[in-house]
């Protein structure tokens, strides 16, 4: 059985993309609870090739929870640690596939390989060779078959159809779950059939929450929608869309989006502005090194009632392949905000906006005000009010009905709130519901019930 989505009040994913183990325990004692994330996403933690670049880690020798990141008793502690801080964590989960490198070796723990052979795991006749493109594989994403049976870039490909995979696949994924793992994000899942995966979800000891990468192609088979009975599905189109939004047309478009937008189901989906595929390969995305603009649509994401939101957070790259910090045994270095990370998810608007969405669970949009090109304002019905100013200048001396009960509230954009005082200024709505400010232009307010003096 496996719960379709996040549930409970605090539903935020912050993906510590690549920290180790030992850093996101300090994490979430020292940031994700008290800033109101729900969840953390890690990297994958299984046993995997050797090399110092980030990618490693998608490419499975075993299923030893034994990586660069961290032992298995520091994975352990990482888990219960962040579950005594209210966090509860997610794991990306490798199951499409081994490792794609055509010489074999030994893994990051010492297990011995070969491209298609995994002593004591898995031999040549648990892998797809589909017998196209002279190399196995995948060339073309109009042909399901393809997609789903040939390798992609060249990882071994295993036959998630039989019943030995699924069962060892199983086997690992509840070796996590007994390690306390709360969900799993499926990686390459359009490389799998929604049934296979299906079957694999069947065969878990407890609950989880699942979420599954099917990147949307347009007119590509294979479509997003095909996955929603297994769990939540990355909405690829809401960073893309959004991206372009803020780039080259008028926030103003924003008052439908999400389903409006032909995206998935609100209930299934999971979004975000970028992830650590996206902030690499697709150029149009926003991301950290659009700083204030890329804050901006974090919080439009975090105010907007749509989805599962998930916040990235990055180490500082400038090689595509280039993995984060690490020793001279490759072993990725304890996390140093803003020195060779970006932390993004700290980022005071970031964190702040957190409090937001979970001060504002379950209420609807209303109030929706735009000045039909990038100034945009909208309620969360008697819970919170948001109003962003992407216009190139100030829009000075304008009232705001925001439907609140009147009082003294917190503007959780320029301060922290914390013990009942506001680090920011403080902004006064009228018995009335409304209040009158000056928006800076790229800039914003908002307020909640949760953040009142
Ligand atoms: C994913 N989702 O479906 C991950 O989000 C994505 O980051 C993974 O690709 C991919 N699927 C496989 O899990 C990453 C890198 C690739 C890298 C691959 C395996 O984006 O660049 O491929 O992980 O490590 C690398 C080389 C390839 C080579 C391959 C096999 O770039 O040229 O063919 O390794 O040796
Ligand atoms: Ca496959």
């Amino acid at each position: 059985p496996a719960a379709a989505a996040p549930s409970g009040g605090k539903k935020v994913i912050a993906n510590l993309f690549e920290w180790n183990w030992p850093s996101v325990a300090g994490e979430c004692s020292s940031t994700l609870g008290p800033k109101g994330y729900g969840y953390v996403q890690v990297s994958p933690p299984q046993e995997h090739v050797r090399g110092n670049q980030w990618w490693v880690a998608y490419q499975p020798v075993s299923y030893r929870i034994e990586s660069r990141k961290g032992t298995r008793a520091q994975f352990k502690s990482m888990v219960d640690t962040c579950h005594a801080a209210g966090v509860k964590v997610i794991v990306d989960a490798v199951i499409n596939h081994m490792s794609g490198q055509d010489n074999g070796g030994t893994g990051w723990a010492g297990s011995t390989y070969q491209h298609h052979v995994y002593p004591g795991i898995y031999q040549s006749q648990d892998f797809h060779y589909c017998g196209r493109n002279g190399n196995n594989d995948i060339a073309n994403y109009n042909d399901r078959y393809e997609v789903q049976n040939c390798e992609l870039v060249n990882l071994s490909d295993l036959k998630t159809e039989s019943d030995y995979v699924r069962s060892r696949l199983a086997a690992y994924l509840n070796d996590l779950l007994s390690l306390g793992v709360d969900g799993f994000r499926l990686d390459a899942s359009k490389h799998m059939p929604a049934a296979d995966i299906a079957n694999i979800r069947s065969r878990l000891n407890r609950s989880a929450y699942i979420v599954q990468e099917v990147i949307y192609g347009a007119g590509e088979p294979i479509t997003p929608n095909e996955y929603t009975g297994n769990g939540d599905v990355h909405e690829f189109r809401y960073g893309k869309d959004l991206a372009r939004v803020f780039r080259s047309e008028r926030l103003a478009y924003l008052r439908n989006f999400g389903e409006g937008w032909g995206h998935l189901p609100s209930a299934v989906s999971s979004v975000f502005v970028d992830n650590h595929d996206t902030q690499r390969d697709d150029g149009g995305v926003l991301t950290y090194r659009d700083r204030g603009i890329y804050a901006l649509a974090n919080a439009f994401m975090l105010a907007w009632p749509y989805g599962s939101p998930t916040v990235m957070s990055s180490y500082t790259f400038s090689s595509r392949d280039a993995g984060p910090p690490s020793d001279g045994s490759n072993k990725t270095r304890n996390t140093v905000c803003y020195s060779g990370w970006e932390c993004e998810h700290r980022w005071p608007v970031i964190a702040n906006m957190v409090g937001f969405r979970n001060a504002t669970e379950g209420a609807g949009v209303s109030n929706w005000y735009d000045n039909g090109n990038n100034h945009i304002a909208f309620s969360r019905t008697g819970r919170g009010f948001i109003t962003i100013n992407d216009e190139g200048s100030a829009i000075n001396g304008r009232s705001y009905y925001t439907g609140l009960p009147a009082g003294r509230y917190c503007d959780v954009i320029h301060g922290t709130f914390t013990n009942g005082t506001c680090s920011g200024p403080v902004v006064t709505v009228d018995a009335n519901g409304w209040f009158a400010a000056n928006v800076p232009a790229h800039d914003a307010i908002a307020l909640h019930l949760n953040a009142r003096l």
